[in-house]
């Protein structure tokens, strides 16, 4: 079975993204019956959607995992909705700042994701990973992402499993912060990562 794991590069002041480390460490790793695709998108708001559609229309994945990276949060966020609005705080990488706009014209308001995020919450826990199921993905280019796979897979009209995780900043980056910036060590985001993969792999083989 494939599954697909997006992260994202750097972007704004975040001289490194938590994403895209564990995009770039879970690319050399091996899990049984998984045929593990990695992505690491730009924060540009014209082309992540095209990279992320183009992909999934490609390689058909049957799960998708994209994460990104929240830097004022204190735990993991398993996201439980996408909703249809860019309204950036802050310009993307190509330098655009959009506001109040549709993602899809005429697409629903929102759609929620589709991973078993109530299953995987206790899961983690026990893991020691601090995590959370989260209401919102923002509105900047982690929301646009989540919102356009999951329009396809709407499209598609496929049972894909997919979700959107936000990930606290790194350690490196709250240290170098003269703020009080929350951290989580890349360890516990890569731990994380592993076990919903493994808990994707063995539910999508056991339907
Ligand atoms: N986080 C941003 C965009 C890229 C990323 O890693 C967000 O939360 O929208």
């Amino acid at each position: 079975m494939k599954i697909l794991v997006t992260g994202f590069e750097p972007f704004s002041t975040h001289s490194v993204n938590p994403s895209q480390k564990i995009v770039e460490a879970l690319s050399t790793d091996k899990f049984l019956g998984v045929d593990l695709q990695t992505l690491v998108l730009p924060v540009d708001h014209v082309r992540a959607p095209g990279i992320i559609t183009e992909t999934i229309r490609k390689d058909q994945p049957d799960a998708i995992l994209a994460f990104g990276l929240a830097s004022s949060r204190f735990k993991i966020g398993l996201e439980r909705v996408a909703i249809n609005l860019m309204d950036f705080k802050i310009p993307d990488n190509s330098g655009t700042q959009i506001v109040d706009q549709l993602i899809v014209e005429k697409g629903p308001a929102a759609y929620f994701t589709t991973l078993p995020a109530r299953s995987l919450l206790p899961l983690l826990q026990e893991e020691g990973i601090p995590v959370e199921i989260s209401l919102t993905a923002g509105s900047y280019l982690c929301n646009l992402v989540f919102y356009t796979m999951m329009h396809e897979i709407s499209l598609q009209a496929k049972p894909i499993q997919a979700g959107f995780i936000h990930l606290p900043a790194l350690p490196e980056e709250a240290a170098k912060s003269d703020k009080t910036l929350p951290s989580l060590s890349l360890e516990l985001d890569l731990n994380a990562a592993r076990i919903m993969i493994n808990y994707l792999a063995q539910n999508l083989r056991r339907n």
